[in-house]
Formats: structure tokens, C-alpha cells, sequence
């Protein structure tokens, strides 16, 4: 890592930012990421100092592997952060408290109908374990294919939470809402404000049957009132999507015959139908892409970290967690300490909620000197992951789902 003498920042800023980069330095061992003005805390209060921030003007936060495995589940101090905008007054970790914020329910329904936060915990409540995932997450894996752009997210814009809510059905049968024949998606819509003059709003479609079946209306993470930094006091996750889809500050669902033109779920969160050439541009359309809706099957390497060294003469633990979209059992993850030439079952938990993390592991015996170690999941209906991730590239570098790979010592 290059250090390069900043002009002009006075002492405080000066101090802030040295104490940034002892952290980066120790925490992202080989990121190309040279320098955090800010840390984490001081973006979002609340949050814990050692995360990665790659940009603390609207909140990209990026939680380290090493922090990443402490815990099953991921406390609100360590959960990564993506905001595109912000709803002003949110960048803190503190709950909303805002009973009375309502959420408008348009489109092709019998009439339009409207909720408030007070009412939702009057509804049935349900609470599932599942991987919040940005659909960024991994990112800068497919640089060895071709360099793509946006946020240079490692493997760690992704955690393991708690969410309760309502899932969108049992709301519309509370509410008498019935759903017109002809509507096909329903277009989710969040209360920030876009941090351009003239951009577009943030919104995504999802597809109806999956609103309405796995779309829950979240008011509590973890246990506890949902963070505004979060999406409180009223945010949607669609179990098994990609995090993109989750909306924050959620203001308004609209029932509608087609997917929203909005930029967001046109121009962005959309990757090719058909392989394209490494490095070529790509303009999505509606009709040329998909969007980032269901996970893709994945595993990430927690132990070793790439770069350890670890002492020889004992047995090196590999670790690591496996999801996938929660449609179709997991089968296996398959470890391999020979470049991918022969794999190993490792021990597999299924955890209660098909959505969540899956951890496994696998002791193995290796002989002082460099190693690297492959981890792949399998699910019963043998989709996979690809050896060379980069067969997916695609020019913002969404849903890397390729094998992981950890490079490590044993010394
Ligand atoms: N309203 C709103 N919702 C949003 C976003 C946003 O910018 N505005 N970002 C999305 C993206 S890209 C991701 S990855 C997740 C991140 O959720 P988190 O910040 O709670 O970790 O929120 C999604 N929901
Ligand atoms: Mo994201």
C-alpha cells in the first residue's frame, strides 16, 4: 500500500484520517483502496470503527471477512451499509420511531388502501434468519476478467440477519386488498431523496408471485426496532433476493401490468441475458437483461484469510458460510486444496431458515509453503458455482458467484 502525503487537510482531519488508514491497512491486506477519510462511526453513528468505508458521503460500507465470522448472526454494528440516496435524518443506527409513517398500497387492486407502522404490528408477524446481500458483493473478483465499475466491494457486502415483519399477502387479506388479474409485478418504492438534482427516485419491480409470498414488510431487525440507517421504520426483504431489491424507507407498492422504467431497476441492477465479450459495453434494457432478483448460489472462504500465515504442524481449519436463493436445498460444499484438480465434502450445517447462512468446515493436512484453498456449494438440483467466475462479467460487475479462492501460509 502506497501512502501519498494529502495537502491541505487540517490537523483533526489529518489525525481522523491516519487513524483511517492504520485501520485499512490492517484490515484489507492487498485492497486497492488507498485511503478512508471517515470511519465507519463517523458516517453512521453506531457503527463499528474497523469497517471498510468506500464512501462516506452517502454511506457504502463494507464489512471485513475477519469481522464478518465472528458472529452467526450479524449485530447492526457490523452489518454493511448501501445507500444510492438517503431519506435525510438517517445516517445513525438509532431506531425511527415513527408509528405513524404510512405506506401507500396503488395500481390494480380493487381500491387503494393505506397502512401505517402502528397498524403492521397489529398484523401477524413473521421472522426469518436470511443473507442480506448486495448484489454488488464480490465485485472486485472480476477485475482479472476485465475491470468493471462501481463500488469496489470485497466479499463482505453481505451479512446474516434477523428480520421481522408482515409478508405482503397476509397484508393485503388484512386490508381486504384483492389483486386485479392482470398485474404481474409490483413495483416498491422508497421515501429518499436522490442525491442529484433530476436523477430518478430509488425503486425496483418484483415479479408478483415472489411480492407476495416472500416480500416481508420488516420493522425489526435482530430483535429490535428496524435502524433508520437500515431502512427504518419500514423497509421490504424479499427472501432470497439480492439486497438491491430490499427497499429502504419504504413509502409505496404499486400493482402494475409491466416492470418500472425507473432507472434504477432499468439502467442498473441488471445484467445481460446472454454471455457478453470481457470488457465490452452494455446498455440493459428491459428486454436485453435480468434483474437482480434471486441470489445466485455462493460460498465465501471465512478461514484462512487470504494472506495469513499459519503456524505448521497442525491441521489448518477451513471455514466458510454457503446460501443460495432458498428455493432448492443445499447439497454440499466442496473444498479444494489442489487449484480446483480434486474436492472434498466439507461438513455442511443446515441452519432453520433456508435463507440464511449455511456454515461448514473442513480440517486438512498441509505441509509448510503456500497454499490456496477453493470453495464451491452444490444444491440438490446440481446448480453450482463456476471455476472462472468471470464467465458471468458484465460491465458494473453484479452477482459474483464464482468459486472463492483464498491464498494463504503455512509457515
Ligand atoms: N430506499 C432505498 N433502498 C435501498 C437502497 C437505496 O439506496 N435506497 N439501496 C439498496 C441496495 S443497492 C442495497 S445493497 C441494500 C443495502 O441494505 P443495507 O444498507 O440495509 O445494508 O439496500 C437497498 N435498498
Ligand atoms: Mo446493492
Amino acid at each position: 500500500m502506497q501512502i501519498t502525503p494529502q495537502v491541505g487537510l487540517d490537523r483533526r482531519q489529518f489525525l481522523t484520517a491516519s487513524a483511517a488508514l492504520v485501520v485499512a491497512a490492517s484490515q484489507v491486506k492487498g485492497s486497492s483502496r488507498v485511503f478512508a477519510a471517515e470511519t465507519a462511526d463517523q458516517v453512521i453513528a453506531g457503527k463499528s470503527p474497523k469497517l471498510i468505508v468506500h464512501n462516506g458521503k452517502i454511506g457504502e460500507i463494507e464489512t471485513p471477512i475477519e469481522l464478518l465470522r465472528q458472529n452467526e448472526v450479524t449485530p447492526k454494528e457490523l452489518l454493511f451499509i448501501r445507500n444510492n440516496q438517503v431519506l435525510p435524518g438517517s445516517m445513525k443506527l438509532a431506531p425511527a420511531n415513527q408509528p405513524d409513517w404510512g405506506i401507500d398500497l396503488i395500481g390494480l387492486i380493487n381500491a387503494p388502501a393505506r397502512v401505517t407502522v402502528a397498524e403492521l404490528a397489529q398484523i401477524p408477524q413473521t421472522e426469518t434468519e436470511c443473507v442480506l446481500q448486495c448484489s454488488g458483493s464480490g465485485r472486485t473478483r472480476y477485475a482479472k476478467t476485465a475491470k468493471v465499475d462501481g463500488v469496489p466491494w470485497g466479499q463482505g457486502a453481505m451479512g446474516n440477519v434477523r428480520f421481522k415483519g408482515v409478508v405482503l399477502s397476509q397484508l393485503l387479506e388484512k386490508l381486504k386488498v384483492t389483486v386485479q388479474p392482470n398485474a404481474k409485478f409490483v413495483a416498491v418504492e422508497g421515501k429518499d431523496v436522490p442525491d442529484k438534482p433530476g436523477a430518478e427516485d430509488f425503486e425496483h419491480s418484483l415479479p408478483l408471485s415472489d411480492a407476495l409470498s416472500r416480500t416481508l414488510l420488516v420493522t425489526h431487525m435482530n430483535g429490535e426496532a428496524l435502524p433508520l440507517a437500515h431502512g427504518g421504520p419500514v423497509r421490504t426483504i424479499t427472501l432470497g433476493y439480492y439486497a438491491t431489491m430490499n427497499v429502504k424507507w419504504l413509502s409505496r407498492l404499486r400493482f402494475e401490468s409491466e416492470e418500472s422504467a425507473n432507472y434504477n431497476h432499468v439502467g442498473r441492477y441488471r445484467t445481460p441475458l446472454k454471455p457478453i465479450a470481457p470488457g465490452s459495453a452494455f446498455k440493459t434494457t428491459l428486454t436485453n437483461s435480468e434483474p437482480n432478483w434471486n441470489m445466485r448460489i455462493k460460498s465465501v472462504i471465512f478461514a484462512p484469510l487470504e494472506g495469513e500465515k499459519i503456524a505448521g504442524g497442525r491441521e489448518v481449519l477451513v471455514t466458510g458460510v454457503a446460501w443460495n436463493d432458498g428455493q432448492a436445498k443445499l447439497a454440499a460444499v466442496e473444498i479444494s486444496i489442489d487449484e480446483g484438480k480434486s474436492w472434498r465434502r466439507a461438513e455442511l450445517t443446515h441452519p432453520a431458515s433456508p435463507y440464511a447462512w449455511h456454515p461448514f468446515k473442513l480440517k486438512a493436512q498441509l505441509p509448510a509453503g503456500s497454499h490456496s484453498v477453493r470453495s464451491r456449494a452444490v444444491d440438490v438440483l446440481g446448480n453450482s458455482q463456476p471455476l472462472d467466475g468471470g464467465i458471468h462479467w458484465n460491465p458494473a460487475g453484479y452477482i459474483w458467484s464464482g468459486v472463492d479462492e483464498v491464498k494463504f501460509e503455512v509457515t
